[in-house]
Order: structure tokens, then sequence, then C-alpha cells
């Protein structure tokens, strides 16, 4: 069993990326709420996730997404974050907002429409080089809405030979994150629904092509910490897209619709060490705050993975695989649970004193007076939002 001091030196050295989106305007196809001072440009956003760092200490790096976070020089975007104290981390392609990727992007029939997409990933990895960001993270929207309207097979031939030239203009050091959702944009097929197609491609491309595991694209009731295991045990596990869902991608704080369920996901990573830096999965966030004020729920949201993570550093492991071995179902069940009723707030504030922060990130931020400064200075102009 793990000491206190364990547990907060693990908890300590896992960082959480967050996402720039989160930062900006967002909402449903019915409608977008603006907010006061919300970001009106990419230096800005990275502004507000350095505040998340700030307070929780465990925020290090912020995902960007291409063309909403494009500037004229990215070397400048990745100084202004460091100066900042964070990170630029994932770097995402969007091939889902121009008229052209009407019927796919990379899978697209057109041969022409697909060069343009390879073309865009091809601007990606320039921009990975820029920052000094590893990861490309690739999330299609692609697929079809009726039977027939395309070859299901031809489209994977397709999608594999455009993904082949994209993973071939990588550097040594950079890797593909290959994300997976199951329905949504498209309604009857989506080019890359699962897992198991995510995985496949990333086999054929090569070592450096792993899996990113949205938590809010599956069917309800997927036994999601199933899937992590599987891609732990293939070594592809590459990232996760951090939110939780009620019924379909709802994008809400990840830790808010089941927290048993993020503690479940936790307690697979815990068991095959995948919360150490070394094992290079990215713990990222992929949320929107379409109600709720946006700098704060990111804090939320670190703060609930550190609490599930903390849980799960605390399953008695020896306990549990003595149960397991002596065929003891209520016992193993009971390790589980008795680490996910473990109210670890107090310790994670304790943890939270000893690196000299404040025990209660969100309260120390709501003090700070920065909203009210944003709120002022950013008064004026256009703020972000999605195509913006
Ligand atoms: C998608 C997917 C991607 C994210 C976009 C904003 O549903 O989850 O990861 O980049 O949304
Ligand atoms: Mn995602």
């Amino acid at each position: 069993m793990r000491t206190h001091d364990e547990v907060k030196a693990a908890v300590r050295a896992l960082g959480v990326e967050t996402a720039s989106w989160a930062f900006a305007n967002s909402g449903t196809r019915f409608k977008v709420f603006g907010q006061p001072g919300v970001p009106r440009d990419p230096f800005e956003k990275i502004a507000d996730a350095a505040q998340v760092h700030r307070y929780t200490g465990s925020a290090p790096r912020v995902s960007l997404h291409i063309p909403w976070d494009l500037v004229d020089d990215f070397s400048a975007l990745a100084a202004h974050a460091r100066d900042l104290g964070v990170e630029i981390g994932a770097i995402n392609s969007n091939v889902f907002q121009d008229d052209d990727y009407k019927l796919g992007s990379l899978a697209n029939p057109d041969p022409a429409v697909r060069a343009k997409a390879v073309d865009h990933h091809l601007q990606c990895i320039d921009v990975l080089r820029a920052t000094g960001s590893k990861d490309l993270k690739i999330w299609l929207a692609d697929g079809l809405n009726y039977p027939g309207q395309d070859s299901l097979r031809d489209r994977q031939e397709r999608l594999a030979d455009s993904l082949q030239q994209i993973y071939a203009a990588l550097d040594d050091d950079h890797r593909i994150l290959l994300e997976y959702k199951f329905f949504e944009p498209a309604f009857y097929a989506t080019d890359i629904p699962d897992w198991g197609t995510s995985l496949t491609h990333c086999l054929t491309l090569g070592d450096r092509a792993t899996v990113v595991l949205d938590t809010g694209h599956h069917a309800p009731g997927t036994n999601i910490e199933f899937i992590v295991m599987m891609l732990l045990r293939a070594g592809r596990l590459g990232a996760f897209d951090f939110n939780s869902r009620f019924y379909a991608d709802d994008d809400l704080m990840v830790g808010a619709a089941d927290p048993f369920q993020l503690f479940r996901i936790l307690h697979e990573i815990v068991s095959q060490d995948a919360h150490k830096p070394e094992s290079r999965v990215n713990f990222m966030l992929d949320q929107c705050h379409n109600i709720e004020p946006k700098i704060p729920a990111v804090i939320r949201s670190v703060l609930n993975v550190q609490e599930a993570l903390a849980k799960a550093l605390l399953v008695d492991a020896a306990a549990l695989a003595k149960a397991q071995a002596d065929g003891d179902v209520l016992g193993a069940n009971g390790a589980l649970m008795d680490a996910y009723n473990t109210d670890v707030r107090p310790l994670l504030a304790s943890m939270r004193e000893e690196q000299g922060l404040d025990p209660d990130p969100i309260a120390a931020y709501q003090r700070s007076g920065y909203f009210e400064k944003i709120s002022a200075e950013r008064a004026d102009g256009a703020q972000a939002g999605w195509g913006a």
C-alpha cells in the first residue's frame, strides 16, 4: 500500500494538458453564449491556460487547434507560453470545417480533396516544429450518412494511404495521436468509429502512431476501462481526451457525470504504471464550458483528475491481488471500493500546501482578481470561438 507521501508525489508528477478551445466561446448547434473576459486570440487563450497551471501546479501544457489557433509566428506563441510558465502541447488538425470536406477529408473519394487534407497535416507538422510540440492529434469528422453513399472498404484504403503520407512526414520524435468517435457528425458510418479501427491503422503506420481515447466518444454503457487496459497492453495508448457525458459527446467536465468511471479508468492506468511521465500517456482535457465560467471549470477538471488518481493510487494492490487469487469476489471488489470511497481532498490540500500552492485552487483563482481584469481588458474586439 502506498504511503500518503508516495500518493502525493505521484499525483504531483501527473501533468494534465488543457485545451485552448476550452477558454473560448462554445455552445451547441442551437446557441453559443458569450461570457465576459473570453480570449480574443491564441495568446490570450494561453494566458488563461497559464492561470490553471498557476493555481493547480499540474497543468503545464496547452493543446492548440489549427486553424482556430493560427498565428503568424508560432515560435512567438511558444515563447509567450514559456514566459507564462506553460508549454505548447498537442497540435490538433482540423479538416472538418471547409466546404471541400463535406464528403470527408483523408478518405474523401476526390483525390484533390485528400491531397488538401494531407497538406493541412503537413502544415500542422510545421507547427509542431515551431512550437516544440511532439504530438500531432488527428480527429476526423468523416463518414457517411446513408448506406451505399460510398464504399466502406475503399474509404479505409484511402484513409490508410493518407495517414501513411502524414506519418512519413513526421520527425523522429513526433507521434501521431489518432482519435476515434462512434458517431456524429456522420450518422450512419464513421471512418474511425472505434479503438479497433484506430489501433489497426496505428499498427500499420508504425511505433509512433498511438490511439487517443476521448472518454465522450463511446456508446452509453461502454466499458471504457477495458479499452484502456487493451490499449496499454498493446503499448498504443497515446493520450486521453478527458471530459464527461450523459447522452452523447457532451464535453462536460471530466469526473462530473461519472466520477466512478474516471476512478476505474485511472485504476487501470495505475495498475500498469501508466500515470508515470515515462509512459508518455498524455492526459489531455477536451471540454467545452458553455454555461459555466471557463477558467474555474478547467481548474475543477484538473482537481477531478487528481482526486480520481489519488483514489486509484490508494488501492491496496497486495490485498486486491490476494483476493483475486483466492477467488474472493467480495474482497476484491471491496478493495477497489474502499479506495474509491476515501475522501482524498484533505490529502490533496496538504499536497498543495507543500507545493506552496493554495489548498483551494478555485477560491485562490477567484480571489486573484484575474477575472475582473480580463473582463475589463477584453471588453472590446471579437471573442474567440470555434472557427475563430
Ligand atoms: C471533436 C474531437 C476532437 C476535438 C474537437 C473539438 O469531437 O473530440 O478531439 O478536437 O471535437
Ligand atoms: Mn476529443
